[in-house]
């Protein structure tokens, strides 16, 4: 054998055990198998912690379910969901399940995947489009949540004096997203029709901890008296706790303090006072939308809308018992 056919021979043998090691490490995942459903996935990014928890959930779900899944992440564009969808039609995948930016802008991709005859779910945030473009929705009721924090808002200022106003500033969520609409929606249904509670800012902190701690930070400028903070989410309520610290304000007691995700980090506050009220938003979406995915490939049908179960915890409650939270 000359020094060259060996050289080569050590080459076929590198690939190989390259091969072959990929291939264990892919045995160790338990890969789907080989006639597994596939789902395309267009996720809007990883703005908050709620959002990564959200990823893991459907990555881990589809894993178990033996669902092979191609995951896009968008990076807060919804002009790369819509790439992403195409692509998922061009490869011609069982079904698409998609998270959407924003309510709007849907319809062309949409009818391109019922042209391609691939089912479409629509998660976690909701769409404006003709329902008979998707299969069905599974997510959060977000009016109800903003319902919810005006009702422990009215609770908590129920004693108040005759005449007296609650000042709230209110950091909504992503502009023209159907969590943030709702949220506002449901907020306003409910303490509009009492006297006595005054929404008197309300700007987009876009979900993110470093918006609302801006956010706050502005606001304090000019010492505005602010009774309660109704935040969208908790991203945006720990960043506005930082910039009510950096102020000289106790966040929970000199603000009351309002905020939807449920995330540890939010539970923990409420437990030191530091948050009084925390609406739970479930990110453990990904088993209802394999199950609901592999039905609809079956040729079944999806319920139009599933909303997935949440609580709310308030300030004195025993939440003691309550399993760590995951996100
Ligand atoms: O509340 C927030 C996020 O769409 C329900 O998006 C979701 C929201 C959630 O990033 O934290």
């Amino acid at each position: 054998m000359t020094a060259k056919s060996l050289n080569s021979l050590k080459g076929v043998l590198v690939v190989v055990s390259l091969f072959l090691l990929s291939s264990c490490q892919k045995a160790e995942k338990a890969p789907a198998p080989k006639d597994a459903l596939i789902m395309g996935f267009s996720q809007i990014g990883a703005e908050s912690a709620w959002r990564i928890r959200n990823t893991q959930s459907v990555q881990e779900a589809a894993e178990q379910a033996g669902i092979q899944l191609i995951f896009a992440n968008a990076e807060q564009k919804q002009e790369n969901q819509i790439k992403a969808i195409r692509s998922f039609i061009a490869y011609q995948v069982d079904v698409i399940a998609f998270v959407p930016i924003v309510v709007s802008g849907w319809d062309n991709v949409l009818q391109e995947a019922r042209k391609a005859g691939i089912p479409v779910l629509v998660t976690d945030r909701k769409i404006e489009s003709d329902e008979s473009l998707y299969a069905g929705f599974i997510g959060t009721d977000s009016e109800k949540e903003g319902r919810e924090a005006a009702l422990f808002l009215l609770d908590k200022f129920a004693g108040r004096k005759a005449g007296d106003m609650i000042r709230i500033a209110e950091f909504s969520g992503t502009v023209g997203s159907s969590v943030a609409d709702g949220r506002a929606k449901g907020f306003r249904d409910s303490i509009e029709k009492e006297p006595g509670f005054e929404i008197f800012y309300s700007e987009s902190g876009d979900f993110m901890r470093s918006k609302g701690y801006e956010l706050m930070r502005t606001l304090l400028e000019n010492r505005p008296r602010i009774d309660a903070l109704f935040s969208h989410n908790d991203s945006m309520t720990l960043g506005a706790m930082d910039a009510m610290r950096e102020a000289g304000l106790r966040p929970g007691k000199d603000i009351a303090i309002i905020t939807i995700d449920a995330q540890q980090k939010a539970i923990d506050a409420l437990n030191a006072g530091e948050v009084n009220c925390v609406i739970e938003c479930n990110p453990n979406q990904g088993p209802l939308i394999m199950d609901i995915a592999k039905q609809l490939v079956a040729g079944g049908q999806a319920p139009r809308f599933i909303h997935v179960d949440e609580a709310v915890f308030r300030e004195g409650d025993d939440i003691s018992i309550l399993p760590p939270r995951g996100y």
